[in-house]
């Protein structure tokens, strides 16, 4: 899976992708900073079960834990940024479309603060949604022009076949395709498409296939309230994270260098004493911020991965009582398996052969036996039982 990183220019996206993935990445205040698209892994986290299940640590392999906070990697990617006409190449053109067609959804970024135009220009009070708006028009425009391109009237494959060769690589699924039509209320009969019919589908397909979430971010510059009622409003404010990008990426430096420290509780303590003063105010504003409204950042990776996206974690292990794997590590790996997965998906994850010879399952937290098709929930820990590699 992966989370594409998407708005208009100069509105903190590689300041966020950097905040995410504490890697360095260009970042300046001018548009089209980002030419090259930049891959990372982020981390979503939840509280490791080691801690109510009393258990002194954990060992973790495929993930980490740090104070009772399980980290577990996720794939994101920071694209340039996208200006109104960039699908018929304008600004950095197209290419970043192409950039993101891999992502399984993507985060919005737009200046909360009203100070960037949708040119990624100074600007005193801006619209944010304006940029919201521009971004998902030419999402679809990109992705009519596509279509159109692989749709040959009458060619006997039918709309549904002739989408599905489209948008191959565009990780759409069939299932979304074939909702997608039915909501576009475009006849799957036709045997040619007006323009408007091609850009319904391509946005019915977009809702289908790329949800978003919005991050308004640039929260630390004051001011911005009406903004960020106004897109939870037109958005829902489950899908608007008021965030400050470049308050995260201070904490992590901050953290790296020893200056503070982040407790379980996600509160920020000064660790070292007699700093400059100009760095002791710096330390206080991100204390203050992050006190009053929480790290955005990290519950924006959060929603996408998991609320977004529809995954829940699990924690496969092999000995039910010890919580460990045969090499005695105690709830090695954090599984991400889509909501409303069986013990059998999550076999799946972990071995074809374990899962083709899969009896049933353990739920270590209770003893107890579980079939196959049992669907897991959340921090679940999990035996598989299965014949494979026994003769
Ligand atoms: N105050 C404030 N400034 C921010 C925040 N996030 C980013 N910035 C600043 O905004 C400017 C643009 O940041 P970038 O991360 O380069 O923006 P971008 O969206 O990747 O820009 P392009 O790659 O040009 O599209 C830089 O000067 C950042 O320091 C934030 O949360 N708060
Ligand atoms: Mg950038």
């Amino acid at each position: 899976m992966l989370a594409g990183i998407i708005g208009a220019p100069n509105k903190g996206k590689s300041t966020l992708f950097s905040a995410l993935t504490s890697t360095d990445v260009q970042i300046a205040d001018y548009p089209f900073t980002t030419i090259k698209p930049n891959v990372g892994i982020a981390y979503i986290t939840e509280k490791c079960p080691h801690v109510s299940l009393g258990l002194r640590a954990c060992n973790p392999k495929n993930s980490g834990c740090i104070n009772g906070i399980r980290q577990i990697p996720v794939k994101v990617i920071d694209v340039a940024g996208l200006i109104e006409g960039a699908h018929e190449g304008k600004g950095m053109g197209n290419q970043f479309l192409n950039d993101i067609a891999a992502a399984d959804a993507l985060i919005i970024v737009v200046d909360v603060s009203g100070r960037t135009d949708p040119m990624g220009n100074p600007c005193q009070n801006c619209d944010p949604s304006a940029d919201i708006k521009m971004v998902l028009e030419e999402l679809a425009a990109w992705l009519s022009d596509i279509i159109k391109r692989h749709i040959k009237d009458g060619s006997g494959e039918g709309l549904q076949g002739s989408l599905a060769k489209a948008l191959a690589g565009l990780k759409v699924s069939d299932e979304s395709i074939e909702k997608a039509v039915k909501n576009s209320g475009v006849s799957a009969v036709k045997s040619s498409f007006t323009d408007a019919d091609l850009f319904s589908l391509a946005k019915a397909i977009l809702s289908e296939s790329k949800p978003f979430i919005i991050a308004a971010n640039k929260a630390d510059i004051g001011g911005h309230s009406d903004n960020l009622e106004r897109l939870k409003k037109e958005y829902g404010g489950a899908n608007v994270v008021a965030c400050s990008a470049a308050v995260s990426l201070a904490v992590n430096k901050a953290v790296a260098q020893g200056i503070i420290e982040k407790g379980a509780d996600g509160k920020i303590a000064l660790l070292k004493k007699g700093i400059p003063e100009e760095q002791e105010r710096a330390v206080s504003f991100i204390k203050d911020f992050i006190e009053r409204n929480g790290d955005g950042v990290q519950t924006l990776i959060n929603k996408v991965y998991l609320e977004v996206l529809n995954n829940i974690v699990v924690y496969p292990v092999e000995d039910e009582h010890r919580f460990t794997d045969h090499f005695g590590n105690v709830l090695p790996d954090a599984i991400l398996l889509k909501k409303g997965g069986t013990a059998l998906d999550l076999a799946r994850e972990i071995h074809t052969e374990i899962a083709e010879k899969m009896l049933y399952a353990i739920d270590a937290r209770t003893k107890m036996r579980i079939a196959k098709d049992h669907v897991l929930n959340d921090g679940d820990i999990i035996k598989i039982v299965s014949a494979a590699g026994k003769a």
